[in-house]
């Protein structure tokens, strides 16, 4: 087969470029290792910044984002039991929205099909070759048949653990990385939010998030030890760390009920650098990976995308290389101030260390935040998405 961009990976990152490539009439093929079902059962990301939104609306697949996404005009954030408000419409004009990535996901999904350009579910033992050549290739099974793709491009969106990273040779590669002592557990249910908007919570017994994805259905996280697996926190244990953890408005206002998904996630900070080897350009997770403190990942991937579908374009209708020579550079510009911004809301929020300096400092830095209007401008301008 013969394709102008081989994309790998079929998450956020991977559907959007093919989606945004496709309608500037660049053909792509995407391989995804998974199933297109088990990758919608993943829950992740709920807060895309507009500057997503508008990347989705280009892609032609905002509709149902628009109809059913919440907007958020604040954020919440809850100190030792007192909460606090930023409003990030009067502190930036701008607001988030609140649509989860499996919607997303799905959406994009849609569009793909509804287009007719092919996606390759399942795809086993996928392989990069000639990355530094003129005619780069992905070899791969499917249904036990080898396969071969030719192509001008290989984009790899396939997330941290994919293999499109791992086929750089070491000495080209550089890796920045801060892996924390903790993970996030997180809760689905299908019960009312205690707020309606996003409350992040910082207590001495460790962190909490009081999130939704919709007005009947909840999304809540606790910090929890990287040892800790998911069959020792039977639904009520979790509902009991949670609880004392929150404000007594919240905590009068949580309605358990039953999970319908919980799972652990770890927290890290990576940066791979660069983001480009001869034909290969790497995209989304498959590069970096923030802890999910900012609701940075998804957005990032996004804006990853948006450079690397301008300078895809640029090179075909304009015979001009100079946005695929400058990818890797400009995206790792908004990458580290994501990055920054990540890891000090993880370091501000979280209980990290049992050393009392450090938790003074955590309480220093929010009420600074809370008291200081350019203190607060400064989050909530990182909050809600840097420009491109
Ligand atoms: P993904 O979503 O990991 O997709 C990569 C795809 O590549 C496939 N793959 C392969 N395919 C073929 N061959 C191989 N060898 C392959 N290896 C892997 C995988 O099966 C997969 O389908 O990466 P992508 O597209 O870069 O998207 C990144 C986002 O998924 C991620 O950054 C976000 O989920 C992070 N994140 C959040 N981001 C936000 O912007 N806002 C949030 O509110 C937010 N909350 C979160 C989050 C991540 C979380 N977890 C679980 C880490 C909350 C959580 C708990
Ligand atoms: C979520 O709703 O899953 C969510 C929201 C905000 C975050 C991380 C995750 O910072």
């Amino acid at each position: 087969m013969r394709t102008q961009v081989a994309i790998i990976g079929a998450g956020p990152a991977g559907l959007l470029l093919g989606q945004l490539l496709h309608k500037q009439g660049i053909d792509n093929i995407i391989l995804e290792r998974q199933t297109a079902d088990y990758v919608l059962g993943r829950i992740r990301a709920g807060v895309i910044e507009q500057v997503t939104m508008d990347l989705l609306d280009q892609a032609g697949v905002g509709a149902r984002m628009h109809a059913d996404g919440l907007i958020h005009d604040g954020v919440q954030i809850c100190v030792d039991g007192t909460r606090h408000r930023l409003s990030l419409k009067d502190l930036t004009g701008k607001t988030v929205m609140v649509y989860g990535q499996t919607e997303i996901t799905k959406d994009l999904m849609d569009g793909r099909a509804t287009v007719g350009a092919p996606t390759i579910y399942s795809a086993n033992d996928v392989s990069l070759h000639d990355m530094f050549g003129d005619r780069p290739r992905v070899t791969y099974s499917s249904k036990g048949e080898p396969r071969e793709i030719v192509c001008d491009f290989i984009a790899g969106c396939d997330g941290f653990h994919g293999v499109s990273r791992q086929s750089v040779p070491t000495e080209a590669i550089t890796a920045y990385e801060r892996v924390y002592p903790l993970g996030w557990l997180g809760i689905l249910s299908d019960t009312p939010p205690v707020s309606d908007e996003l409350m992040y919570v910082r207590h001495p017994r460790g962190f909490a998030l009081c999130s939704m994805r919709s007005p009947t259905r909840s999304r809540y996280y606790i910090q929890c030890s990287l040892a800790d697996d998911v069959a020792a926190w039977p639904d009520q244990r979790f509902w009991d760390a949670l609880k004392p953890r929150l404000d007594e408005q919240a905590q009068a206002a949580l309605v358990t009920g039953p999970s319908i998904e919980k799972s652990i996630a770890p927290l890290r900070s990576f940066v791979a650098e660069p983001m480009r080897f001869g034909r290969l350009f790497l995209a989304g997770d498959a590069a970096h990976i923030v802890p999910p403190t900012g609701a940075k990942g998804l957005n990032l991937a996004a804006s990853d995308v948006q450079y690397l579908s301008h300078a895809l374009v640029e090179h075909y209708v304009e015979k001009s290389d100079a946005g695929l020579d400058r990818y890797s550079e400009r995206a790792l510009k908004r990458i580290w101030k994501a990055e920054r911004f990540s890891w000090w809301m993880t370091m501000t929020l979280h209980r990290i260390s049992d050393n009392a300096f450090d938790h003074q400092l955590q309480l220093a830095e929010l009420d600074y935040l809370f008291r200081s209007k350019s203190a607060a401008a400064a989050f909530a301008e990182n909050y809600v998405g840097l420009p491109y």
